[in-house]
């Protein structure tokens, strides 16, 4: 039999007014894992490359890449941004090739945010 809307009015959510029962099967929509990027000191890399790498690739002002860049010098390492997967990916390899290229040693990690 063919059930006309009006003949579903009064049933529940899920009853399909024949027999049949649709169970609940959404299940609690999550927001997708955020990544920290950080750049690690190392003795070698100039400080002035480090500055242009946060000016350039986290589009950071001089004075706010400077201070990053000293973080990193003093206490090892620092989160440089907050990004989705394939942004942090992107990201870090973008400073690693950057750095590659210009035969610095600079590392470029990122790791999920808890
Ligand atoms: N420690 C480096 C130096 O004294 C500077 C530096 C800063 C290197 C930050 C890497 O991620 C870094 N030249």
């Amino acid at each position: 039999m063919l059930l006309q809307s009006w003949m579903m009015a009064d049933k529940p959510d899920g009853d399909e007014g024949d027999g049949a029962v649709v169970l609940e099967t959404r299940t609690k929509t999550r927001r997708p894992p955020l990544y920290k990027v950080m750049l690690l000191n190392d003795d070698y890399t100039p400080m002035e490359f480090v500055v242009h790498v946060l000016e350039r690739f986290f589009g950071m002002s001089h004075a706010q890449a400077f201070e990053i860049m000293l973080t990193v010098h003093k206490r090892g390492l620092a989160v440089v941004g907050v990004f989705s997967h394939e942004i942090a990916e992107t990201k870090v390899g973008q400073v690693m090739d950057f750095a590659r290229r210009h035969q610095h040693p600079l590392q470029c990690t990122m790791e999920k945010e808890d």
